[in-house]
């Protein structure tokens, strides 16, 4: 918490002029002019290709021609890699070791009169806290733009859920109104994976998705009844160069579902889904009345946090101490 305060302290001169920079530079972006051909398409095996063509027709057919996907989640768990095999080209950077991206950044593709915007983020928890200095440069440079669909990124690889990603959840609620969960779509990636010797892959991959998608509802305050209503749908991933593939040559998972065809089906499907597209707008960046009081509240949890970690220390001491003696 600490870290991230200090984090925010050193970002503020900084995240200003990048908000200047932003007036300059996105706003041909977010109106398509910037938009690159989408050569990366091309790179996809026929069978994708075929399928794909196929969803993005039908999506024109009801005179959507802008698809914007929001990725987010923690850091390194994926989410450079899932826009990489999205776009189907090498655009942002992978690093195994270290966070990779300060600040978000979209990447915008043209086919056939059909935009595509994916705009990534910098991870929401690094060195286990969350990140809210990143939260807060994701909201301005979101200003003004309109999100079809929230790509919350985790690995499928993982065993447990904590309290820090019940903290995410809230925060993304927190910032972007809680409605933004409605239009989210939960991405696993790590999918090719051996499940523990006595489960099989479908049940492990359903365990996994359910105790995400618990914390999801927990930390957004998502009532039984509205997800019942708008159930969050998961979508595995695979981004490994490794991942097989079937004799159509596409990325196949162990169940034998093309991933690739699959997720953009499922983003398709939120995205045209009856409830509205999230528009963030000046209100929404400079946040609701709880936010304030939110924000409002942080030097004090830092202060309680400081005052337990003292006592703690003293303990130790004391601690150490007795221990000493009775050696
Ligand atoms: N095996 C496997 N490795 C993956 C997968 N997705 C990502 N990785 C690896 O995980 C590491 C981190 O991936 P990134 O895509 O950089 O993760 P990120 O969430 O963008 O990370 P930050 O931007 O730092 O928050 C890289 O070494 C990737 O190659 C996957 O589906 N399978
Ligand atoms: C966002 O939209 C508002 C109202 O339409 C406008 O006044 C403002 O200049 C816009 N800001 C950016 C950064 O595009
Ligand atoms: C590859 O997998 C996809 C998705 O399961 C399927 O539609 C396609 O027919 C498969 N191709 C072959 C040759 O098995
Ligand atoms: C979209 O909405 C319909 C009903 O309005 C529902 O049956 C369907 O499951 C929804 N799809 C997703 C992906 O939420
Ligand atoms: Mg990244």
């Amino acid at each position: 918490m600490l870290v991230a305060f200090l984090r925010f302290l050193i970002s503020l001169p900084y995240s200003q002029s990048i908000r200047l920079s932003f007036r300059c530079t996105s706003i041909p972006a977010s109106m398509g002019s910037a938009a690159r051909e989408w050569v990366g398409f091309k790179q996809f095996p026929t069978a994708t290709q075929d399928k794909l063509v196929d969803l993005f027709g039908k999506l024109k057919e009801q005179g959507v021609n802008t698809l914007t996907i929001l990725v987010m989640g923690k850091g390194g768990v994926g989410k450079s890699s899932t826009v990489n095999s999205l776009i189907g080209e090498r655009v942002m950077n992978v690093n195994s070791f270290q966070a990779e991206i300060v600040r978000p950044v979209m990447v915008s593709r043209l086919r056939s009169g059909f935009t595509i915007n994916i705009i990534d983020t910098p991870g929401l928890v690094e060195g286990g806290y969350v990140n809210y200095p990143a939260l807060e440069l994701i909201k301005r440079f979101l200003l003004n733009k309109t999100i079809d669909v929230l790509l919350y990124v985790d690995r499928l690889d993982s065993y447990r859920v904590d309290d820090l990603d019940r903290q995410i959840v809230s925060a993304i609620a927190d910032g972007f109104g809680k409605e933004i969960w409605s239009k989210s779509l939960l991405v696993l990636t790590h999918a090719q994976l051996c499940p523990p010797d006595d489960i099989s892959y479908e049940v492990f991959t359903s365990r996994r998705s359910e105790a995400v998608l618990k914390t999801i509802r927990t930390g957004a305050c998502i009532k039984k009844r509205e997800s019942e209503d708008y159930p969050i749908p998961v979508g595995l991933v695979e981004n490994s160069g490794r991942c097989n593939k079937n004799e159509s040559d596409e990325k196949v998972l162990p169940n034998g579902v093309a991933w690739i065809p699959s997720l953009v089906e499922e983003i398709i499907s939120i995205a045209t889904n009856g409830s509205k597209a999230i528009v963030v707008d000046q209100k929404l960046i400079d946040g609701s009345g709880s936010n304030d009081r939110g924000k409002l509240l942080i030097p004090a949890v830092i202060g309680v946090q400081w005052f337990i970690v003292e006592l703690i220390k003293r303990a130790i001491r004391a601690d150490i101490a007795k221990g000493g003696r009775s050696l």
